[in-house]
């Protein structure tokens, strides 16, 4: 860590000499505890900045989540590295930015692995600190060989075990996308041999309904843009598949079947330092929480998702409770990507918002290059060592949270592993509340803006302005330069590029410097 932060900020100067301190390479904060908590990393699924009640949110009650924000810090103003799943997910677990590699945008079901076992992992990272590590719930990085040829009956030839986790039990991508079944340790959990598993996103098998094809087999929530192949459990999903018996999921299911392994995690291994990264598959689509979680708001099947959300986070939390763990515990909750309300299932969340704001205060959601694309929340809580319960609003990301927990556990990182990822620990245990000095976004195509405390840039693209495939969410696209004032315009509004050209030059130096880094 030391190292690449000498590096660069001796490379600093010499590339950009006229930089602003806003254009600064990211300080390291000071480690100031080196005991060893338990970490629990709690990734919901485009859950939004303001679909928390602790964050705003009216029509929808989260008392769970409210407690953890009650006993630790909840920040606003924290962001993903980018505004979907894949590349979000792979820059945190690696510290390496996503937009690095050109193979980490949402991923297939029978994608390949995409972190290489000889990569360097969070996970690889707290087992070498002597922790025992598990994932649980979705994955969405790919698993097996590169060719992503994989065969679902067998053991797959990678799996998380090869990257640091000690134990996994997840879903290969997201609920709307096939293989439905979760794979434990490398291998279909609750294999039924009577029904072998196929898998292809090119074509049908014969003989098998799609949602194309036979839509009278749907239950209730129909596609309302794609997600009309193989049908499992009358949802229709995206690729397709055959067989999978007793070992398909059942969709109500999931919180429920993921949030019981993680407790079975904990209580396994109460007595060992443990680290748990635990994604949770609400609120993604398709929507399908239990029965016990309906109705309990006006916002329809998404907030009842984000009840369902509440509940597994109240049921880690009480069991950290019960076996005496929640003080010397240290979870992180937060989210994948920014909100979206439509999402490719007629759901009815889009006429049963009732006034609620996904995205709380941004503009934008999942996708954009806009704020609401990759601002989540996101709490800390540790009643060991956050004494005192507070809102901060220092300007962090997800890519810092690698080098940040290594830092607390003193873990050595091997030369050239999380590259992008700076120990900004005392931002997080709310010691140190000097913001990053800038934040860099991925919208999902590509575009990157870079965020300030003060300003916010996208670089020009020529796209469209709006998501073509249907919902109306706005990409961020111009196609020249757009800066925005977050000081008094955070709702990204009144586009200042052209009056504050050095700001935009900063905020261009800083993009190529670390693209090029
Ligand atoms: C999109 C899907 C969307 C969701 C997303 C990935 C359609 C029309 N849309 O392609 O439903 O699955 O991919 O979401 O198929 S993410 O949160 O995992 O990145
Ligand atoms: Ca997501």
């Amino acid at each position: 860590m030391k190292k690449q932060y000498l590096a660069l900020s001796l490379l600093t100067p010499v590339l950009c000499p006229a930089l602003t301190a806003e254009a600064r390479t990211p300080k390291e904060n000071k480690v100031t505890n080196r005991e060893q908590p338990n970490v629990i990393v709690i990734l919901a699924d485009d859950l939004g900045y303001g679909d928390l009640e602790c964050y705003g949110a009216k029509n929808v009650q989260t008392p769970n989540v409210n407690r953890l924000a009650g006993e630790g810090i909840r920040f606003t103003n924290a962001h993903t590295v980018a505004a979907t799943s894949t590349p979000s997910r792979y820059s945190l677990l690696t510290g390496e930015y996503a937009w690095r590699r050109p193979d980490t945008d949402v991923a297939a079901g029978n994608a390949g692995m995409i972190i290489r076992p000889e990569q360097y992992t969070m996970a690889d990272m707290f087992k070498n600190a002597g922790y025992t590590t598990c994932a649980i719930g979705k994955w969405h990085l790919g698993l097996g060989d590169k060719t992503g040829q994989q065969d679902w009956n067998a053991p797959l030839p990678a799996a998380l075990g090869d990257l640091g986790f000690d134990y996994h039990y997840i879903m290969a991508a997201t609920a709307d996308r096939v293989p439905c079944v979760f794979i434990e340790n490398g291998k279909v959990a609750n294999y039924d041999p009577s029904a072998p598993i196929e898998v292809s996103y090119k074509q049908n098998f014969p003989g098998e309904p799609t949602g194309a094809d036979h839509p009278e087999l749907l239950y209730n929530q129909k596609p309302s843009h794609g997600h009309d192949m193989s049908i499992v459990n009358g949802i229709s999903r995206i690729g397709f598949m055959k067989g999978g018996g007793k070992a398909l999921w059942k969709d109500e299911n999931i919180a429920d079947s993921i949030t019981t392994h993680a407790i079975d995690f904990i209580k396994q291994h109460k007595d060992e330092p443990f680290f748990m990264y635990f994604a949770t598959n609400d609120v993604h689509v398709p929507r399908f929480p239990h029965d016990r979680f309906r109705g309990k708001n006006p916002m329809g099947v998404r907030g009842d998702a984000i009840v369902q959300f509440d509940w597994s986070v109240g049921q880690i939390m009480e069991t950290l409770d019960k076996l005496g763990l929640a003080e010397n515990t240290l979870i992180i909750l937060s989210s994948d990507n920014g909100p979206v309300v439509d999402d490719g299932y007629d759901d009815k969340a889009e006429e049963l918002l009732n006034g609620h704001s996904p995205a709380g205060p941004w503009r934008g959601n999942k996708y954009s290059a806009f704020e609401g694309g990759t601002a989540v929340p996101a709490i800390v809580r540790w009643p060991k060592k956050i004494k005192e319960n507070r809102e901060s609003d220092v300007l962090m990301s997800q890519i810092d949270w690698m080098a940040s927990l290594g830092a607390l556990v003193n873990a050595r990182l091997p030369k050239g592993s999380a590259p992008d990822s700076y120990n900004r620990i005392g931002n997080l245990l709310g010691t140190d509340d000097e913001d990053r000095p800038w934040v860099i976004e991925l919208a999902s195509n590509h575009v990157l803006s870079v965020r300030t405390k003060d300003w916010k840039y996208i670089e020009p693209n020529d796209g469209p302005a709006m998501i073509q495939w249907g919902p109306k969410i706005e990409t961020g696209n111009l196609s020249t330069p757009q800066l925005y004032d977050m000081r008094k315009d955070i709702n990204e509004r009144a586009n200042v590029a052209l009056q504050h050209p050095e700001v935009v030059y900063d905020m261009q130096n800083i993009l190529r410097r670390v693209r090029n880094k």
